[in-house]
């Protein structure tokens, strides 16, 4: 089993209304097109981890949206 070194970036997605920022974002982190996505109200946040094999280390992202 690879023991991966760790990163955490925290990233903010903002922009205007509904230009798209929710839907990239699940089709990004769940590899989806989600198409009946209604306006966002407050903040959340997606997570999401990769693997960058070759150099051993595990990225996690949480993504935080308007
Ligand atoms: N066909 C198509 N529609 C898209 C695409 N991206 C977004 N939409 C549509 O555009 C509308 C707005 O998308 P959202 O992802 O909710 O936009 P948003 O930027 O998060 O909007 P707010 O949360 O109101 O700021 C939705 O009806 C989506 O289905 C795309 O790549 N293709
Ligand atoms: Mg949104």
């Amino acid at each position: 089993m690879t023991d991966y070194a760790q990163m955490m970036y925290k990233i903010c997605i903002v922009g205007d209304g509904a230009v798209g920022k929710t839907t990239i974002l699940y089709r990004y982190v769940d590899g989806r097109f989600e198409k009946d996505t209604m306006m966002t109200v407050g903040t959340n946040f997606f997570m999401k981890e990769i693997l960058l094999d070759d150099l051993g280390i595990k990225v996690k992202f949480q993504i935080y949206r308007n």
